[in-house]
């Protein structure tokens, strides 16, 4: 008999054994949170909350994992002596999990891990699109003179290579940053002032949904939960008001989901913090992700994941990515 309930499992399923569909991986990373601390505990406190999700996902035929084998894999230590030294430490712990068979939910961590995260995709990232919820660009060049501050995380992302980045939700930003939209043309955003506003918003957050539905080829998910109303994550690092509802959030993940050019083949919810006067932030986290599990289980049981897209194998070094990245 499988236990019904396996502490410290994401949603507390159990385990199916050695052929993993989708890993749940923590990164309990935290440098540079401007202020506001505690990114570090996130990971582990999502997953406590996520006990609590309901398992019924109405685009499911049975609950969830709705045979999907899910695997809660160790955290990642936090080892390292220097900065660069824990991003390549952090895409090292990814890598062996971007199979292409599997798909993997990395759960934040501060905004920072979007680098290691990417560092670790095996298609090229010329090829890939991240689409990023936000209340923040991350578009700055950097922060407090540090280049890999998770104020930077966009604005790396495209240093990389990336094609194309598409932001949802931004109301808190610089002038450089707004340049920076103004003048990459691989970057769109959607402001929460456009999406969210009282008359013109409807029309605003259609366009979102069919520049969603318009996407082709490979995707990475970058879910910042301070992109999500301030009132839905107190605790997180920097809350902003004026941000996403819990639906305007579904909405994306299922638009994305359901678009069959596109393969997401891999996540994140980042900014994760415990609540200390109770649950509310991670257990936003939590369901976030679990949305994001259960649209990944459809186009899987849709026949749309794995896909050869993701095997085709990107030349880096093994895992000094950064060491030498910084370098420069
Ligand atoms: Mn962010």
């Amino acid at each position: 008999m499988e236990p019904d309930h396996v502490e410290g499992n994401f949603l507390g399923l159990p385990e199916k054994g050695d052929d993993v569909d989708v890993v749940v991986i923590s990164l309990p990373y935290e440098l540079t949170t401007s202020y506001g601390q505690g990114t570090a505990q996130g990971p582990s406190a999502c997953i406590r909350a996520s006990t609590q999700v309901e398992l019924y996902d109405p685009s499911l035929p049975l609950d969830i994992p709705a045979g999907a084998s899910i695997h809660t894999a160790e955290p990642w230590d936090g080892e390292g002596d220097t900065l660069l030294e824990q991003l390549d430490n952090m895409t090292a712990h990814l890598r062996p999990w971007f199979t292409g068979n599997c798909f993997p939910i990395i759960l934040g961590g501060e905004h920072g891990i979007l680098p290691p995260i990417l560092a670790a995709v095996p298609s090229p990232l010329e090829e890939l699109t991240v689409v990023q919820i936000d209340a923040h660009a991350d578009l700055r060049q950097e922060l407090d003179g540090e280049k890999w501050s998770h104020a930077c995380a966009a604005a790396r992302a495209l240093d990389m290579g990336i094609g194309r980045l598409m932001q949802v939700g931004v109301r808190a930003f610089s002038r450089e940053e707004a340049e920076r939209i103004d003048s990459d043309e691989r970057i769109s955003t959607w402001f929460a002032s456009d999406i969210l506003s009282p008359c013109a918003g409807q029309g605003a957050w259609l366009e979102w949904l069919s520049a969603l539905e318009s996407v082709e080829g490979c995707v990475h998910l970058s879910i910042d939960i301070d992109g999500m109303d301030g009132s839905l994550v107190p605790d997180t690092g920097t809350p902003v008001p004026g941000g996403l509802s819990m639906w305007h959030a579904v909405e994306t993940i299922d638009a994305l989901f359901s678009n069959s050019k596109a393969q997401v083949i891999s996540a994140d919810v980042n900014e994760i913090v415990p609540g200390k006067d109770g649950p509310l932030t991670e257990f936003t986290a939590a369901m976030l992700a679990t949305k994001v599990l259960s649209g990944h289980i459809r186009a899987r049981l849709d026949g749309r994941f794995p896909t050869d897209a993701g095997g085709k194998s990107r030349k880096t070094e093994d895992c000094n990515y950064f060491r030498s990245y910084g370098a420069e």
